[in-house]
């Protein structure tokens, strides 16, 4: 039995699937690729031509949210997921959140604006845009989960899952581009992304990427 996950570990889905397979303690080969691009072939991999994809064995599994619950149903331990419905619906709405919310400010217009396109030798940033949109879009986004995290470690029913594992991962990639929520207006979110990226699944995730895009870690 093998598992490959396909796409470059900066993009925050891809490492969302990493992270599942770490805390569950699974090995697995990674495939670096970029979608932008991709080699011949690649939309066979992935019709939608985005990454991640994943292969076990002979099947191929797309889209991170699909990825992350296949493996979950393979290997229920530790569970990422919950069978009770309510349950199960917060913690599938905060990994929506992060994935077709957040990111899809944070990753074009603060990741890759700032971080990607200068080093793919595309257009210097422009910092005043990049600025304005952590002032004033991504603010929105932090009050949202620091109002949702209790007084517990995690977003839901106050053990690990798949809204977690998501929300850390969305996170790595603005801390790549120097962005951290600070503590003093953020306390639970702030102190939930130091728990979650101290776990030895995150320290392992990010020490390749801090090391690679170190220009503006925080
Ligand atoms: N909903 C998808 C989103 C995946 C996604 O948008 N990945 C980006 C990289 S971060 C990508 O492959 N973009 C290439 C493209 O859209 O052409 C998932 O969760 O896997």
């Amino acid at each position: 039995m093998s598992y490959t996950v396909i796409g470059s570990g900066i993009s925050p889905f891809v490492r969302k699937v990493m992270a599942v397979m770490g805390e569950k303690g699974l090995d697995f080969e990674h495939e670096d690729l970029n979608p932008f691009a991709p080699p011949e072939g690649f939309r066979e991999v992935s019709p939608l031509g985005r990454i991640p994809a994943f292969r076990h064995d002979d099947l191929v599994v797309n889209d991170s949210s699909v990825i992350c619950r296949y493996v979950d149903r393979l290997h229920p331990d530790p569970p990422l997921y919950s069978d009770d419905p309510a349950e199960s619906a917060r913690i599938e709405w905060i990994e929506e959140f992060i994935d077709g919310g957040m990111v899809p400010v944070a990753g074009p217009k603060v990741f890759a604006a700032r971080v990607l396109q200068p080093m793919m030798g595309g257009a210097e940033p422009d910092e005043a845009a990049i600025q304005k949109v952590i002032d004033e879009e991504l603010p929105v986004f932090f009050d949202y989960l620091e109002s949702q995290l209790g007084d517990g470690d995690f977003f839901v029913g106050n053990k690990l899952s798949i809204a977690d594992l998501t929300v850390a991962s969305g996170f790595v990639s603005l801390r790549a581009a120097g962005v951290k929520p600070e503590a003093a207006r953020w306390p639970k979110l702030s102190a939930f992304l130091e728990r979650m990226h101290a776990r030895p699944t995150f320290v392992k995730l990010i020490e390749p990427i801090k090391a690679f895009l170190n220009k503006y870690w925080v």
